[in-house]
């Protein structure tokens, strides 16, 4: 045990400085300044010395005790930042950014592009700001005709509108390129439709085309069954039933078995066990010639079918409105 004020002092700086935690400094605290502590012992020497000498060594003990209790907590307080830093549990996960993701409709369309990109299908872009000539004349629709009102149109300037459908990118990719053909093309359509649960007035399409020698209406139903399984399931069967698109002969709604009941009847398929998702049909043979090619040599098939349609069957979502209405926790699900 150390004896001189001097010996005491250097003992403490010591056992401080070698202190690893809280813990330490207080048990040095205890030794040194509690009750029975060495520098409590020699504050209560201070009466018993020579008075000669009393006020001195009472004034070196008491100034040795201030050094002790400063010193003291300087320690702890120093020890208290170091272990601050060093109590971090690196363990903890840490506050995420929220991370956006893609929208259900966009997830939709590359799954659409994927089944169709494993049967070699190319994917075809085409502009939204159309000409007429390719939205309607090139397809078949002539300006007078009656089935231009199946489509009510925006128009930008004489000769320009916004696309209705994107059938265009079918005549914008036979002319450019030579049979064979095989391509899908997904994007934006605009029409004048009043919004209710199942129109919008900006929606979105999947376009498909296939131009070769020898292609007959049972590829069309064939590649359709094949589209279907991929994004429904394997059980989704495929009807064709009569309609009229002028730039199709025949041209066909297309239906799916009903893949929530699995075609025994629902409210979702009204009880009928089938769903109808757009059009399709043998491409016409004023198209084939339009863009140059010999219908007696090409034949082909197409089709459209609205993406927000196959996205509502496939998740059941009753009304077309959610995926325009910007609700992140309707968005967020998917
Ligand atoms: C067409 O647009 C044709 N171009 C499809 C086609 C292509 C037929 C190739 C034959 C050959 P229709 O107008 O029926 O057809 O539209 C196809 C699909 O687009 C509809 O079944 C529907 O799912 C979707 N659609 C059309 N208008 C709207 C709208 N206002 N809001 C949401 N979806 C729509």
């Amino acid at each position: 045990m150390p004896s001189t004020i001097d010996e005491i002092r250097t003992a403490l700086e010591t056992r401080l400085t070698a202190a690893r935690d809280a813990q330490d400094v207080r048990s040095a605290q205890i030794e040194y300044l509690g009750k029975k502590g060495t520098v409590t012992a020699l504050l209560k020497q201070i009466s018993g010395v020579a008075e000669d000498q009393r006020r001195q060594f009472g004034e070196q003990v008491n100034a040795l005790k201030q050094w002790a209790a400063q010193a003291i907590e300087q320690r702890l307080s120093n020890l208290s930042f170091t272990t601050r830093r060093y109590d971090i549990d690196f363990s903890l996960p840490g506050q995420l950014m929220p991370a956006g993701k893609k929208h259900i409709l966009t997830q939709v369309e590359e799954e659409v592009e994927s089944v169709f990109l494993s049967m070699g299908f190319d994917i075809e872009e085409g502009p939204e700001i159309e000409q007429e000539y390719y939205n309607f004349e090139a397809l078949n629709i002539p300006a007078d005709h009656p089935a231009r009102d199946m489509q009510d149109t925006f128009y930008l300037a004489p000769g320009m509108l916004l696309r209705t459908h994107t059938s265009p990118i079918q005549v914008r990719t036979m002319k450019r390129e030579n049979p064979p053909i095989r391509m899908i093309a997904t994007g934006r359509c605009y029409r004048r439709d009043a919004v209710d649960a199942s129109h919008t007035p900006v929606f979105t399409q999947v376009e498909g085309l296939v131009i070769d020698k020898d292609i007959t209406f049972a590829d069309l139903k064939g590649v359709l069954q094949e589209f279907v399984r991929g994004v429904f399931g394997s059980s989704t069967n495929v009807k064709l039933l009569p309609s009229f698109f002028p730039f199709v002969e025949p041209g066909a709604e297309t239906a799916i078995s009903c893949p929530i009941c699995g075609g025994k009847g629902c409210p979702t398929c009204k009880n009928s066990g089938w769903i109808e998702m757009g059009g399709s049909g043998m491409v016409h043979q004023n198209v084939l010639q339009e863009v140059g090619y010999d219908p007696s040599i090409y034949q082909g098939f197409a089709f459209g079918w609205g993406i927000e349609r196959i996205a509502m069957i496939k998740y059941g979502i009753r009304d077309i409105r959610m995926f325009y209405d910007n609700d992140l926790d309707f968005l967020g699900q998917f």
